[in-house]
């Protein structure tokens, strides 16, 4: 039985993750951060198959001790500081987790890992990356212009998995994902901050919701697919970097107008207040992924549409704000 050691288990791609490769017969192994973190118990509940271990991406001595304890085929550094307006206001320990983390990890996979390493790496690197970007859609070559701390990090851990795997030969993969929501998403994030918002003003429980910029644009897609693409890159003969993307983009507003239609609201802009709280000091205006890369060596394609996957988590928020009704 395969074993993989998952980084970032409680967030929305660790648990995808997980489901999958425990469908694929793998003993599936989450790092779990803190002193009794409530965390481990959603997992628990959730995901019962999956073992916990301890350890912290801001602590070299523990990412070892989990390697030697779980002894994995496969690792996946899923753990972050993910949400970018965050990253503004904590910039520090954002390069810390986001950014050396990446390295802490890869020093623990080369020392523990030995000559002719059997350990296969993949990073979550980010279409956040792109940042200000140098040409549309965005593919494996174009330059990285990031635009907040968490995208700067993002770049360090993408550059250190390349250099890991060119220097010491680490089969290390970096997956530069473009968004992907699921009802699983954290609600701190526009799609479901929005689709949230909408369950409670269908049902009553709230007025309007604030918002910030809504001319950004971005590739949405389905974290379940995404999360298959993670598994093909650590499968192939050689390791590489791909992105993944759906090739389309929409603005916020058409993602915002699209949610409230999903439960049968038209005049959305009622509902809507903007409160510049929600803009960033620097914006990326546009994110649109070529993932024919990935199409053609990974035979990966998205199978969830854009207007499948809002009216997929408008649904779920309203189930879940009902439930809590009765
Ligand atoms: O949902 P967001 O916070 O996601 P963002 O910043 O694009 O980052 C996500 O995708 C990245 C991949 O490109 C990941 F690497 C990253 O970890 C994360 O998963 O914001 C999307 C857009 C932004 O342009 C933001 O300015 O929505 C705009 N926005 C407008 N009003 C808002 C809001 N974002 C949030 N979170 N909350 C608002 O009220």
């Amino acid at each position: 039985m395969p074993t993989a050691l998952i980084t970032g288990i409680t967030g929305q791609d660790g648990q995808y993750l997980a489901e999958h490769l425990h469908g694929e017969g793998y003993r599936v192994v989450g790092l779990m951060t803190g002193q009794h973190n409530p965390r481990s118990e959603t997992v628990a509940a959730d995901l019962p198959y999956v073992e916990l271990v301890p350890g912290d991406l801001a602590d070299l001595a523990s990412l070892i001790a989990a390697l030697e304890y779980t002894q994995p085929d496969e690792v996946y550094n899923l753990g972050a500081i993910s949400f970018v307006a965050l990253s503004f206001k904590q910039p520090e320990l954002t390069a810390n987790i986001t950014g050396l983390g990446v390295l802490r990890l890869l020093e623990a996979i080369r020392l523990v890992g030995g000559v002719d390493n059997p350990i296969r790496f993949y990073q979550a690197s980010s279409s956040e990356m792109f940042g200000k970007v140098r040409e549309t859609p965005q593919n494996e070559l174009t330059p990285l212009h990031p635009r907040s701390p968490y995208g700067s990090a993002k770049v360090f851990g993408h550059h250190t998995t390349v250099n890991y795997r060119e220097s010491y030969g680490l089969f290390a993969c970096s997956g530069i994902l473009f968004n992907h929501e699921s009802p699983r998403r954290g609600l701190e994030f526009v799609t479901r901050k929005v689709t949230n918002a909408v369950a409670r003003i269908k049902l009553g429980l709230q007025d309007e919701v604030a918002l910030g910029n809504l001319d950004a644009k971005r590739d949405w897609g389905f974290a379940g697919d995404y999360v298959r693409a993670m598994h093909l890159m650590l499968r192939q003969p050689e390791p590489d970097d791909y992105v993944i993307a759906t090739g389309t983009t929409h603005a916020v507003r058409d993602f915002v107008q699209l949610a409230f239609a999903a439960a049968g609201i038209d005049d959305w802009e009622r509902y809507v207040r903007i409160d510049p709280r929600f803009f960033r000091p620097a914006e990326v205006d546009l994110l649109v992924g070529d993932a024919s890369k990935a199409e053609r060596v990974l035979g990966w394609t998205p199978q969830m549409s854009f207007e499948e996957l809002v009216t997929s988590m408008v649904t779920s928020d309203i189930e879940i704000e009902r439930r809590k009704l009765k």
